[in-house]
């Protein structure tokens, strides 16, 4: 089985100031994924902004985006329902009346950096619940051992469909710390038969990612998880990082997994009938 790559091409919180090559516009975000996609990315991990650049669940920006992705390439659209901190949850969740293929769900609320991160228990299980009757796969990002233990409890109440999909979250001040002996501890404690990927925020970015790759995990790539491609070193966009991690999975002998593969390993469900 091929390794799946994830372009998130924006986060929920840094803007052009940060690097006046992040995509924020509906456009700029469809040209960055069309551009991973030519890289090798199958997965697009989708954050979206208003026109001053703030984080938004708005459906028309939604819509849009998409349209705009589907027009351009076949990649499968992972719409973020985390969307970004001072976005209720209940303008969050409405994105995955939108049918994207997959979506985040967040198991537990948690700080996030300066802020707060909201994802109550029973809005969660609505969440998935809704996610489920949908088909929609959820991309279960967990930031630390205790949301490991959430998921799980989602998957025995009948609410998460198999294969799990991880996405192992280090780096965030208030979740975990990026370092080898947490990323191991997360990896060992993970269900049999689970999916998973690593994502790395900032400087620690390349050597998690690279961990992981060899470890049997997916990749991430993208300005979301960091801004740099190097120290001190501004990424000159996102193709620069998904470039990388196509770079790292070749060195480690890994082939990519294409859409279809992506579909299968991930166990998505046939929307085009
Ligand atoms: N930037 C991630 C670590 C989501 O997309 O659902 C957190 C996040 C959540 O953005
Ligand atoms: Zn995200």
């Amino acid at each position: 089985m091929g390794v799946v790559i994830t372009v998130a091409p924006t986060g929920p919180i840094a803007t052009k100031a940060d690097n006046p090559h992040l995509p924020t516009s509906p456009e700029e975000i469809a040209e960055a994924v069309a551009d991973a996609y030519q890289a090798g990315a199958s997965v697009a991990h989708i954050h979206l902004r208003d026109e001053r650049q703030r984080p938004t669940a708005d459906l028309d920006i939604a819509r849009r985006t998409m349209d705009l992705i589907e027009a351009r390439c076949p990649i499968l659209i992972q719409l973020s329902t985390g969307v970004g901190l001072s976005v209720p949850f209940e303008e969050r969740e409405r994105l995955v009346e939108l049918r994207p293929r997959m979506a985040t769900l967040n198991p537990c609320s948690m700080s996030f950096g300066d802020g707060e991160f909201r994802n109550p228990p029973d809005k969660v299980r609505r969440l998935a619940a809704r996610m489920r009757e949908l088909g929609i796969k959820p991309e279960l990002e967990i930031y630390d051992t205790g949301h490991l233990e959430a998921c799980l409890r989602l998957w025995k109440e009948g609410l998460l469909a198999e294969p799990l999909q991880f996405s192992l979250v280090l780096g965030v001040r208030g979740g975990m710390a990026a370092t080898a002996d947490n990323l191991l501890t997360m990896v060992r404690r993970l269900p049999p038969g689970a999916i998973w990927q690593v994502i790395a925020i900032g400087r620690h970015n390349l050597p998690l990612t690279a961990m992981g790759l060899a470890l049997g995990g997916n990749a991430r790539a993208g300005l979301e998880d960091t801004l740099h491609l190097r120290k001190d070193e501004l990424a000159p966009g996102n193709r620069s990082l998904v470039d990388r991690a196509v770079t790292l999975a070749h060195d480690l002998d890994l082939p990519l997994a294409g859409i279809e593969e992506t579909e299968q390993l991930l166990g998505l469900p046939d929307r085009k009938s």
